[in-house]
């Protein structure tokens, strides 16, 4: 059955890796970014799609669906032959792949939003905040190096949407100043990230979003 899909997104959000999903599994979508920088997050006509303010937010047919690990699971199941994950052969391999996606949601995103938006975190001195931020996001890129040790993906020898998601997560850090470039044991897999043709079909979709934001200010 084709849904009709729409997506909330804002540039360099987690979003990157919802469009980079969509793109990978050929799905027809319709998309919208919203101007965080301006609060649109908080319009009203924006809550009243999503109460709680946040983007990914998808409309499948109306219904909303959030939080990156929810929309790729759907998605997922949507597409099963599209290759978001390797196929699992035991529960307990899926459960493993849906611990990684809370893994991000809840340890890597946070870290790299301490780094590169510590007002988010505090309401008095952004040092201290971003200095842990980048302590909490040196831990997991040296957990995350240490994987690829001796394979080019995260789950060994193909690509999947978790990739993606760590390097949505590495990116933002850098963006907010952390200094990726000191390991070297992520820079060739961020290179096979950055050529990835789902990732480069998102970033040029997220392009033409912003482009279209732009002429509305005009
Ligand atoms: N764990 C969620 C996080 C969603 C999230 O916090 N998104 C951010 C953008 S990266 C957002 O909407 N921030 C707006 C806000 O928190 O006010 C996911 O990966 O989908």
């Amino acid at each position: 059955m084709t849904h009709h899909l729409k997506l909330f997104h804002a540039y360099t959000a987690c979003t990157r890796v919802t469009l980079t999903a969509l793109e990978h599994v050929g799905a027809v979508y319709d998309d919208e970014l919203l101007d965080m920088a301006r609060g649109e997050h908080r319009a009203p006509e924006f809550l009243a799609v999503n109460s709680q303010g946040k983007v990914p937010s998808l409309l499948v047919d109306g219904a909303l669906l959030t939080e990156n690990g929810a929309i790729l699971r759907w998605l997922d199941s949507e597409y099963p032959k599209a290759g978001l994950f390797p196929r699992t052969v035991s529960d307990i391999e899926y459960a493993r792949q849906t611990g990684d996606l809370f893994w991000l949601s809840s340890g890597w995103h946070p870290y790299a939003r301490a780094v590169k938006v510590p007002s988010l975190w505090t309401t008095g001195d952004i040092a201290p905040v971003r200095e842990r931020g980048t302590q909490l996001v040196t831990g997991v890129v040296r957990q995350l190096e240490q994987r690829l040790a001796g394979q080019d993906w995260w789950y060994g020898s193909d690509w999947s949407i978790i990739d993606t998601y760590l390097w949505w997560a590495c990116v933002n850090a850098e963006i907010g100043g952390f200094d990726l470039s000191a390991f070297g044991g992520i820079a060739d897999w961020r290179a096979r990230n950055e050529a990835h043709p789902s990732l480069v079909r998102a970033l040029a979709r997220e392009q033409a979003a912003l482009q279209r934001k732009r002429s509305e200010y005009a």
